[in-house]
């Protein structure tokens, strides 16, 4: 798969700010226009059960639930798995902590207790001391929430045997374990091992549609059967319930059968950014991190701020993002090809240079 018209010059922009970007393909932009529908908070739609029934089955759960966005996935695992009043643990640069607009305090009345982890990779050795000590008048460990892959800590992949052993320990606790799965694809792509295998001990897991799998629309949640109906009941009361959704589900469906399949190719074009970028003088990427399609790099060295080197970029017809006033964030997707990020290194290399020189 893939957009022939990848970089094309009706796509003037390489666009590396997220792999949220991503057109739909033809194939998924037919589907859409074909496909059967229903009322889906009667769920009546027939794609959209589809989607849901085959989710459930590649992940070897009871099942799955379709919603419109990771944030909401995410949020309503958070809202079942605690009560208010108690504390999540979750990595320092989690998007749970960070991205969701503080809705695990806002809507479930949970504080996230952030803990920092080397690569981002939240090992139970690190998550122990942070537990409540279960006193009755100190707040509670209601959840912990792993990110694989983690985004902001460039995409980096946690092992299997990590989160095995903190969905092993936690639940001898009685904590769940929510995992924030956006990109879980890439992490099997990485792993070389099936989601099914790589997830089975999490209580649930969100995984995005619209990331790395190219969808225009949605992420889904899996866990148990009775999990997944309260989820449907924390959906409509979010404003989630999306009626004739099987249009979105359509472009889902493809994404899940065959996305997977073109990832690793995301993780080479990665690869090829990272060893090229840690070329250029003043910048400083550590390639330990660079497992997926996310680079995340240090250009204090180059005597510009992150956010100046972004505007110069886009001057360049590159789109990127900063993460911080030291560090820009690369990510690869169908719709960026090698192509693409050549000419995002060339211009990479120019900027760098004109400084230099200046
Ligand atoms: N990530 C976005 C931004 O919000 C940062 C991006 O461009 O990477 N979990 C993880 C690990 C994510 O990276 C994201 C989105 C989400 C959840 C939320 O997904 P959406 O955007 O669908 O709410």
């Amino acid at each position: 798969m893939g957009d022939s018209s990848a970089n094309s010059p009706s796509k003037p922009f390489i666009d590396l700010r997220s792999d949220t970007v991503t057109h739909p393909t033809d194939e998924m932009r037919r589907a859409m226009a074909s496909a059967e529908v229903g009322d889906d908070v009667y769920s009546e739609d027939p794609t959209v059960n589809k989607l849901e029934a085959r989710a459930a089955e590649i992940f070897g759960r009871e099942a799955a639930i379709f919603v419109p966005t990771g944030t909401m996935g995410n949020q309503i695992a958070v809202k079942l798995h605690t009560r208010p009043g108690q504390e999540i643990l979750c990595e320092e640069r989690g998007h749970i902590f960070n991205y969701e607009m503080a809705m695990a305090s806002w809507f479930s009345g949970c504080i996230v207790r952030p803990i920092a982890a080397p690569q981002g990779i939240l090992r139970w050795d690190l998550i122990a001391p942070k537990l409540s000590p279960g006193i009755y008048y100190i707040a509670q460990t209601g959840l912990v929430a792993l990110e694989n892959t983690h985004n902001m800590a460039g995409g980096s992949v946690m092992p299997v045997s990590v989160m095995e052993e903190v969905c092993e320990h936690a639940h001898e606790k009685g904590i769940p374990v929510h995992l924030d799965g956006a990109r879980i694809f890439n992490a099997s792509v990485a792993l070389g091992k099936p989601v099914a295998e790589i997830t089975q001990k999490f209580d649930s897991v969100m995984f995005c549609l619209s990331k790395g799998l190219g969808a225009p629309v949605g992420s889904m949640l899996v866990g148990s059967r009775k999990f997944i109906a309260e989820a449907r009941a924390v959906r409509k009361a979010l404003g989630g319930g999306m009626r004739q959704a099987g249009v979105l589900a359509a472009a889902g469906l493809i994404a899940l059968e065959k996305s997977p399949l073109r990832l690793h190719e995301d993780h080479a074009n990665a690869r090829y950014l990272a060893e090229s970028l840690a070329q250029i003088p003043g910048i400083k990427l550590d390639m330990a991190t660079v497992q997926t399609n996310i680079v995340i790099f240090d250009v204090s060295g180059t005597g510009m701020p992150a956010a100046d080197i972004v505007t110069r970029l886009k001057e360049r017809g590159v789109l990127c993002g900063a993460v911080n006033p030291q560090t820009i964030r690369f990510v690869t997707h169908c719709d960026v090809n090698r192509d693409g990020c050549g000419r995002a290194l060339q211009a990479m290399e120019a900027i760098c240079a004109a400084k230099a020189g200046a």
